[in-house]
């Protein structure tokens, strides 16, 4: 293991532009969301001046505006937040399915990384769990993982 070269991305934001990409449908739990990415990027030394906050109605309209946001190559990584809670239709799961498969196609198609933070939950009480609560913050996560990722393809050329 010791002679094995390993490639791997670290946890500086220090000159990463960084577009945040978030839904208003369930606000109250995405804004704390939000909170955690910012935290995140702010403390991996990302300047506020980087980080751009482009709001959305909903999860489902999330890929579209990662997918200009990639186009533009305005940003280095992208974090998308949103929060789908299951109600008593199926509409859970188009939205969910769409805004998932969406937001992946778009970071494999342009290269780009970009942070998953959609919380898609059966309850508000998961929800909540999962935006600064009993189980961290899901935004958080979603910074630190796209922070990792940049570092990686910067590497990987
Ligand atoms: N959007 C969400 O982000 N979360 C939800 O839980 C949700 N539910 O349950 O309906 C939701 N719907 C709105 C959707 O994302 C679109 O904004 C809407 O259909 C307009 O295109």
């Amino acid at each position: 293991m010791d002679k094995i070269k390993t490639i791997e991305g670290n946890l500086n934001a220090r000159d990463m532009r960084v577009s945040i990409v978030a839904g208003r449908f369930n606000e109250f739990i995405v804004e704390s969301l939000i909170k955690g990415a910012i935290h995140c990027l702010r403390q991996h030394g990302a300047t506020e001046s980087a980080i751009e906050l482009i709001r959305v109605p909903g999860a489902y309209e999330v890929p579209l505006a990662v997918q200009k946001v990639a186009e533009s190559r305005r940003a280095d990584g992208i974090i998308a937040l949103g929060a789908v809670i299951r109600g008593s239709t199926p509409h859970f799961d188009y939205v969910s399915g769409e805004c998932m498969s969406g937001v992946a196609a778009v970071a494999r198609e342009h290269g780009i990384p970009v942070g998953m933070g959609v919380l898609t939950t059966d309850t508000i009480e998961q929800a909540i769990e999962r935006a600064g609560t009993k189980v961290g913050n899901k935004g958080e996560e979603a910074a630190l993982a796209m922070i990792e990722m940049v570092g990686l393809l910067r590497q990987l050329g």
